[in-house]
């Protein structure tokens, strides 16, 4: 009798489901988000999972309670629908599980389960099937990707405005990226670019000079966007790295764009205006990329800035964020359109791992440049960074270095970047 009961339970795969459950928590902006709790025999592995502000028309659907808040019923889809369907499934095998996903869902935007439920679970599974195949998370997605390894450059958030800044300003984020031979280095070159801006703006603006927006980022009281690159310009020169340090602007331009036109720093612009506007500040600014310079809608005004940046050989990088979605049928629309060279990748815009890996590499086909992103409302959890070193992602935006959850990110990859450096010294 043991004995039978011995064999049957080393019989039992070792990479399966035998608890998974979901459970409300908080997000950086206090709003709830789910955390998915995934139980195998060899380990319990966490998954919450962060939420937009600016979002874009064809992300996929974050499920709310009718109250417009809460998750009890993401919580119910984890547990009463996915939980027994998965019961089966190899957590090893991120692409079935994923599929299986998708295929409850049923839906082309996740909107019966959730992209919320949904990526949770993806998440929770290749942190499970990780553990089970003994790799790193990064080293785990790089299998499944197929894709070469890398670390990404980081992008500090410098200064923040739209709808994270709700001030005058009306660019959502200046970034700063350093180029250097690693990862810690330029974190430290744009840290120093961070503290120097802090200062400036003290002194300049007192106290209302360190308030911080929803991403951890400075919300002084700058009347226009000059203003603020002005003083983005002025911290990096501070620091001696004019001519090292580049700056990226994420406009959201989805957040001022109403009934055709452009509400932006208190002016009404048409897409015309707004392009001038921008080749000015290229001239005037070390700037190398503009993340959704116009509206996902307004094609006109992408394909007016892709063309001008290829006529004058001009070296920025047209982000597609609000635009592309990280969704493939999206990307492929902007490539025929031929309105990007890069994309931001957010996984919780899809809803599983193995979608946002199909959008990363359809990118790099066409040539892209990846940009891996957090959200506004984010969570301690830091999945994002070693998908971005899995996809070999050229950059990563989590914002700046001061909350809990956006240093989770840039921890994990300094983490990360030292495991390389160790493992190539032995
Ligand atoms: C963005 C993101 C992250 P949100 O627009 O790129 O900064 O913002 O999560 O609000 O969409
Ligand atoms: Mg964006």
């Amino acid at each position: 009798m043991d004995n039978l009961k011995i064999k049957k339970i080393s019989a039992r795969p070792r990479s399966k489901i035998s608890l998974l459950r979901g459970r409300e928590i908080l997000d950086s902006k206090g709003m709830p988000t789910v955390e998915v709790e995934l139980e195998t025999d060899f380990g319990k592995f966490l998954a919450s999972v962060p939420s937009g502000v600016s979002t874009g028309k064809y992300e996929a659907v974050e499920l709310r309670d009718e109250d417009g808040r809460g998750v009890k019923k993401v919580i119910e889809n984890i547990e009463k629908i996915i939980a027994p369907s998965l019961k089966q499934e190899d957590l090893s095998d991120q692409k079935r599980v994923d599929e299986a996903l998708i295929q409850l869902d049923g839906t082309k935007n996740k909107s019966r389960l959730g992209a919320n439920a949904v990526l949770g679970v993806s998440i929770a599974t290749a942190r499970a099937g990780a553990k089970a195949k003994k790799f790193p998370l990064w080293k785990w997605i790089s299998k499944i990707a197929g894709i070469k390894p890398a670390l990404p450059r980081p992008c500090i958030l410098l200064l923040e405005g739209g709808l994270h800044g709700k001030g005058k300003l009306s660019l959502q984020e200046i970034m700063v990226a350093c180029k250097t031979k690693s990862f810690r280095e330029s974190f430290d070159r744009e840290k120093k670019v961070f503290s120097a801006l802090g200062k400036i703006l003290k002194k300049r603006y007192g106290q209302l000079g360190s308030k911080q927006g929803m991403e951890g980022a400075f919300i002084p009281p700058v009347k226009n966007a000059k203003e603020a690159l002005s003083l983005a310009k002025e911290a990096i020169e501070k620091v001696g790295f004019l001519g090292k340090a580049e700056i990226i602007i994420d406009a959201a331009a989805n957040s001022f764009f109403k009934k055709g036109k452009y509400h932006f720093d208190g002016s009404i612009l048409n897409s015309k205006d707004l392009l001038s506007f921008y080749l000015e500040i290229f001239q005037q600014y070390p700037i190398t990329a503009i993340e959704d310079p116009f509206a996902e809608e307004d094609v006109k005004g992408w394909k007016f800035l892709r063309s001008k940046v290829k006529n004058l050989k001009l070296k920025i990088l047209v982000v597609g964020d609000d635009l592309t979605v990280t969704n493939p049928e999206r990307i492929k629309f902007a490539h025929q359109r031929k309105i990007c060279n890069a994309l931001i990748i957010k996984p919780n815009q899809i809803g599983t791992i193995s979608e946002a890996i199909a959008a990363a590499k359809l990118a790099k086909l066409y040539g892209w440049k990846i940009i891996v992103s957090h959200r506004s409302g984010e969570t301690k959890d830091d999945f994002i960074a070693d998908f971005a070193v899995g996809i070999g992602s050229n950059f990563i935006k989590a914002g700046a270095p001061t909350q809990k959850e956006r240093m989770a990110k840039y921890n994990r990859l300094l983490a990360i970047e030292k495991e390389l450096v160790d493992s190539l010294g032995k």
